[in-house]
């Protein structure tokens, strides 16, 4: 009887292990990160905030950034880990995926996800708390060259923010030697038009609308003035 028992539970055992290690490699084969093997192997992670979710309070509260951060960039990864599982793109950086599926009508459920993800990395960098005030010396000297004045320039990427219809992004890129304030739809980033990104701010809607509601131009006023991160359009510069 004690020997039977014994047969039987290494059987379950060896069973279960099987069911185990089918689970995992369906999971990596279709979700591309539902498993620790599979994160570790290809999937993209959510980049940690650089700061608390209330770090930026008054003028965007934790709240916002707590579904911003949390639902809407999370989900861009979750999303694109699970369009990319089994693909040519599994193992690629995000930025080649962007490259390499950026104006591909086929594609563009990957590049819309890839691309999020890219854009709201870079945005929640382009802010700090404290942030605003002067520009350092060196980014200075760049905005008065391309510009006239810091304040010209603070007014052009102002202008792009509030002038994109419907959802998307205001830039301050370097275009060659030159500063320029741009806008682009919904996931487009600078990066596929040869264009070097500094400093960006979100305008979809989900970005400001628990605190200021239709108010896109407080919103982009209150950021430029309050948050924007000035070194880290200079380190983009560089
Ligand atoms: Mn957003």
């Amino acid at each position: 009887m004690k020997k039977t028992d014994s047969n039987n539970s290494s059987i379950t055992l060896s069973r279960r292990s099987f069911i185990i290690a089918s689970t995992a490699t369906a999971a990596w084969l279709a979700m591309g990160g539902h498993s620790r093997t599979a994160e570790a192997a290809a999937s993209h992670v959510l980049a940690p905030l650089p700061y608390a979710e209330n770090a930026l309070e008054p003028v965007i509260v934790a709240k916002t950034i707590g579904f911003h951060y949390g639902k809407h960039h999370k989900g861009y990864v979750d999303n694109l880990n699970k369009l990319i599982a089994g693909t040519e793109y599994a193992d690629l950086p995000l930025e080649k995926i962007i490259m390499r599926t950026a104006g591909q009508a086929e594609k563009t459920a990957i590049f819309n996800n890839a691309a999020q993800i890219w854009n709201h990395t870079f945005y929640w960098k382009s802010m700090i708390p404290k942030g605003g005030g002067e520009p350092p010396n060196a980014l200075k000297l760049k905005m008065e060259a391309s510009f006239g004045s810091v304040e010209a320039c603070k007014k052009e990427i102002f202008s792009a923010a509030v002038s994109q219809f419907g959802s998307g992004w205001a830039w301050l890129v370097l275009d060659g030697e030159k500063l320029k304030a741009i806008k682009t739809s919904n996931a487009d980033v600078p990066l596929t038009t040869g264009m070097k990104p500094l400093i960006t701010v979100d305008v979809w809607e989900h970005a400001y609308y628990l605190d200021y509601q239709n108010r896109r131009a407080d919103y982009v006023n209150a950021v430029l003035d309050k948050l924007i991160n000035w070194e880290f359009a200079l380190q983009n510069a560089g």
